[in-house]
């Protein structure tokens, strides 16, 4: 068994998780943060049988867009007569991040 837990965009999730349950995985949504763009984003838990494993991964692929998101940086400290001009700068984005560790056991009680 693997417990997978896949990070998306906030705006990929509820596709995701539909097409799941489609599929009748069970799956639990977090609500998180990523720490570089501290934006929100979410991740989805399950549980699988080792088998599943591909077909789950092949069902985020086709579920999570790449993006591109603009940042812009912090300006420097300045000195007097120092001028800072800020400009956005791209950083792409997902589709997802993906682990799957092996799980010890499952159960639901
Ligand atoms: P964030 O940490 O907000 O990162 C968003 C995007 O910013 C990343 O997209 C990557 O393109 C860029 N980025 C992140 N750290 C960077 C750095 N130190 N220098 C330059 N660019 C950087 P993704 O790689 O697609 O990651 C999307 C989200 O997945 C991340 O949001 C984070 O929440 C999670 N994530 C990615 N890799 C992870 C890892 N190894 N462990 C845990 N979470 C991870």
């Amino acid at each position: 068994m693997k417990l997978i837990w896949a990070i998306v965009q906030k705006d990929d999730a509820k596709a995701l998780i539909d097409a799941l349950n489609k599929r009748e995985y069970r799956v639990t949504r977090i609500n998180t943060a990523g720490g570089f763009l501290k934006s929100c984003n979410a991740t989805v838990m399950l549980g699988v049988e080792d088998y599943q494993v591909e077909e789950v991964m092949c069902i985020i692929a086709d579920n999570c867009q790449t993006r591109i998101k603009q940042i812009n940086p912090l300006p420097p400290i300045m000195e007097p007569g120092e001028f800072f001009v800020p400009y956005a700068v791209d950083v792409e984005v997902g589709g997802a991040t993906v682990f799957a560790l092996d799980l010890a056991d499952f159960r639901r009680l």
